[in-house]
Formats: C-alpha cells, structure tokens, sequence
C-alpha cells in the first residue's frame, strides 16, 4: 500500500492520499454527488477520492468536554484546508468538494442529502480495520488507533494537478502575522 503524503498546515498536519475511485466507493457516491448519475460511466472515470486522516490529542472515541474541543479544532484544520484546495481546483475549472465530518453531507455541492460514510470509505481506500462503538462505526489508524479524525475530499481534476495542488503543502508553520512582523520594511533603519 502506497504511503500517505502529508500536509502541513496553518495549524496542523493532515496525512492523505490521492485515489482513484473504486467502484465501491462510486456506487455511493453517485448518490451523494447526484450529478455523477447522469454520466456515470465518465463521472467513475474521472473521479479521485482523496482520504485524509488527523492525529486527534485524545481518542475520539471517548466522551467529555476536551474531547468536543478537540472535535473542533480538528474539524477547522480540515475545513480551511480542504475549503483551501477545492476553491483552488474549482478556480481552475474542476470540480471539487468534500464532506462535512460532522453531518456526513457535501459542504459545496447543492441538494445532497445523503451520507458518505467515512469510515466504510477508508476502510476501502486504506485498508485500515474498523470498530463498532454503540451506533457508530469507527476507524482505527495503525499507529494512532481510534485517535483518527477522518475526513474526505472528492474532485474531477486531473490526479497530476491535484498532486501539485498538495505538493504545495506545506505551509510556513510560523502564525501568519509572525512573518509578516518578521520582514524588513522599506522603511527600518538599519
Ligand atoms: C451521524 C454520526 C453519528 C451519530 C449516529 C451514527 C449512526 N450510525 O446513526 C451519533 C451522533 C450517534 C454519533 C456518535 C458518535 N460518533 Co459519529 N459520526 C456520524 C457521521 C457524521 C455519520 C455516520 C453515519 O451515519 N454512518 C452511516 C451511514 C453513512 O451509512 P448507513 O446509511 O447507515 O449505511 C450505509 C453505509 O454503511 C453504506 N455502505 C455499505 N458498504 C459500504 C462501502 C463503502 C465503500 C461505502 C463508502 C459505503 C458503504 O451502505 C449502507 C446503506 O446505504 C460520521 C462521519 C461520517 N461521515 O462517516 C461520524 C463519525 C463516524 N463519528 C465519530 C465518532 C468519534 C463518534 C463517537 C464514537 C464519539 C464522539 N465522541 O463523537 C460517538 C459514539 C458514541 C456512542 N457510544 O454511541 C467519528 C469516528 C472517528 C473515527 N476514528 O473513525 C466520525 C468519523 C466523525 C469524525 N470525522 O470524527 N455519530
């Protein structure tokens, strides 16, 4: 199984890979991404699913309020980069989107209102092993067990772009306005 790439981000680090969409996973999510159904044949071949994982500061699967805060701060890693990358493909005249961890629901594509199920999808694309906790399903990180924040970003976009689109990644892990206050300006003595 190919290593996963990782992506330095403002405010943490999100492990992912670039996938083809196998057919298990199509037959979902035709269903999610409504459009795809009316070429389907071409919609399965251009579509890259692109699975991404967080290293949670507890396991996920407990209950309690540093575990809710921790939900958050993971789910906004995960919403500025993949609102990052998708806006950057969608500029360039691809289609991109990726689903809400919290609902399970499409955050860019109108009228959907059927769950892609993360866990099922990672076990696919991973091959990762999954557990049941009550009514959830959870999935299980080889190193950091059910200390995983899953999530998953989808596009149309050719698979080399996307690859230069995280390529880019990472970022400068310095807060932004520490590099700014960083730089001489035009105007400093010396
Ligand atoms: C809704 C939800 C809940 C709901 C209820 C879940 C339910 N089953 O009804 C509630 C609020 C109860 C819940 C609770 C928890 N949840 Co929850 N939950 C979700 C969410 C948003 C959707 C899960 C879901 O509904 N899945 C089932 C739906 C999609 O499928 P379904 O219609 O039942 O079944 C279809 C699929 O299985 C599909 N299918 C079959 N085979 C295949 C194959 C493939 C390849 C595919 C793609 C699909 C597929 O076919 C079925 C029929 O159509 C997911 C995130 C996500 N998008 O997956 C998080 C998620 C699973 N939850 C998570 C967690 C951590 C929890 C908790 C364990 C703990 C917590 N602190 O929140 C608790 C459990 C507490 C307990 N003891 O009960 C995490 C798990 C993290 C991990 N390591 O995996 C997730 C991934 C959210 C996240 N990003 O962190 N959750």
């Amino acid at each position: 199984m190919a290593a996963m790439g990782v992506a330095k981000v403002a405010r943490g680090e999100v492990e992912y890979k670039v996938c083809p969409c196998p057919k298990s996973i199509f037959r979902e999510a035709k269903f999610v991404f409504h459009f795809m159904q009316k070429d389907e044949a071409s919609a399965e071949a251009s579509l890259l699913v692109i699975p991404t994982c967080q290293k949670a500061l507890h396991d996920l699967v407990k209950v309690g309020p540093e575990i809710e805060d921790e939900k958050d701060r993971l789910l906004e890693v995960f919403m500025d980069f993949a609102q990052a990358v998708c806006t950057e493909l969608r500029d360039g005249g691809h289609w991109a989107d990726y689903i809400d961890p919290c609902s399970g629901l499409p955050m860019m594509t109108e009228d959907c209102n059927k769950v892609y199920s993360e866990v099922d999808g990672m076990e696919v694309l991973l091959q990762y092993k999954t557990m049941n906790c009550g009514c959830c399903k959870v999935l299980l990180h080889p190193e950091w067990g059910s200390g995983v924040y899953p999530a998953t970003m989808f596009t149309s976009a050719p698979s080399a772009l996307v690859t230069e689109v995280f390529n880019r990644y990472p970022l400068p892990t310095r807060p932004y306005y520490a590099i700014v206050l960083s730089r001489p300006t035009e105007t400093a003595v010396p």
